[in-house]
């Protein structure tokens, strides 16, 4: 019997500064309605999905930012979307900002089952950006000042999902899917759907701005597509997309299969729910033959790869004259 599952990318437009969780709320449940009437089993919502994409705005005062984090889930603001789950029977991903009982802060996704049970956490390990003012910048990206490093590693757990049975999720959060390390951590865990949301500026502020448009999102793409090849799992990666406050998120949102290729793609900047039928038995040309890790792995010649951060120079070689 096949494993067949369905799910959606939900795109979310921009989210402006002023507007409140009851705002982006609504409009996640209109696309968990839109899922419904698809038949998704599935919808991954986008990172910190709740509000604006506030690491750009710097405050001298770290807690003066913490208005933008959940101590709770779900919290009177965000219990609709647990409702509608439970009402339409449709499992969800959402990203966040998690504030945790002893005040540690991190930038979070979970994998809610329609019952309204977590099922699966991740806190995002490659946070971006830098942690103080950057006066050259013209938006800044204050992960570093806003966020702990996640401390959960890159969990897999198999869960039933919809009508498929048992399904290996994983989960990557934006800059996370840059890093093809994190994607075979989660490929050493046999993950067959990775669930990753992104909020991706169009401009490059490290290089003052400039970087062209469509090389911003093959960048993505490429990280995604190859990821999923390499490590022979579906994906469903979901932009925010869009100008909030002045400043442009690229969208582009994708589902992508185990060779590599685009299955839906996204073609606003606005809410938008892209959906695919998973065929979860595609997972296993990958990891029987080419990416056969057991039987193909080298781990003996891999010892830089936990051993050392930054490049180092290389030997250089000498003319012996020979
Ligand atoms: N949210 C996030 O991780 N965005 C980064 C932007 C990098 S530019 C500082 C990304 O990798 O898409």
């Amino acid at each position: 019997m096949t494993r067949r599952l369905t799910v959606a990318a939900a795109q979310l437009g921009p989210i402006q500064k002023a507007e409140g969780r009851d705002v982006s709320v609504g409009r996640m449940v209109r696309l968990m309605e839109a899922a419904h009437r698809r038949g998704v089993e599935v919808v991954v919502f986008p990172e910190l999905a709740l509000t604006t994409f506030f690491p750009r705005w710097y405050e001298a005062d770290r807690a003066a930012a913490d208005h933008w984090f959940e101590s709770a889930l779900p919290s009177n603001e965000t219990a609709p979307l647990f409702e509608a789950a439970r009402k339409y029977g449709i499992a969800f991903h959402l990203g966040y900002a998690e504030r945790t009982p002893e005040g540690r802060r991190f930038n979070t996704a979970v994998f809610v089952h329609p019952s309204g049970e977590i099922v699966l956490k991740y806190r995002k390990v490659h946070l971006p950006g830098h942690a103080e003012y950057d006066p050259v910048r013209k938006v800044q990206h204050l992960e570093k000042r806003l966020f702990e490093v996640g401390d959960l590693g890159f969990p897999v757990m198999r869960a039933p999902v919809g009508g498929a049975g048992p399904v290996n999720l994983g989960m990557l959060i934006c800059n996370d899917r840059r890093w093809p390390e994190a994607w075979r951590v989660l490929g050493l865990q046999s993950v067959e759907v990775v669930m990753l949301g992104y909020n991706t500026p169009s401009l490059n502020q490290d290089n003052r701005g400039f970087e062209a448009h469509h090389l911003r999102v093959l960048h993505s793409h490429l990280s995604i597509q190859a990821g999923c090849y390499q490590n022979a799992t579906f994906a469903v990666a979901t932009a925010k997309a869009g100008v909030e406050d002045g400043h442009e998120l690229f969208g582009h949102s994708i589902i992508v299969n185990p060779q590599g290729e685009i299955m839906a793609q996204a073609t606003s900047w606005g809410d938008e729910l892209i959906t695919a039928d998973l065929d979860l038995d595609m997972c296993r040309l990958g990891r029987e033959t080419i990416f056969n890790f057991a039987v193909h792995r080298r781990v003996e010649a891999y010892g830089r790869i936990t051993a050392q951060t930054g490049a180092e120079v290389p030997a250089e070689w000498q003319p012996t004259g020979d």
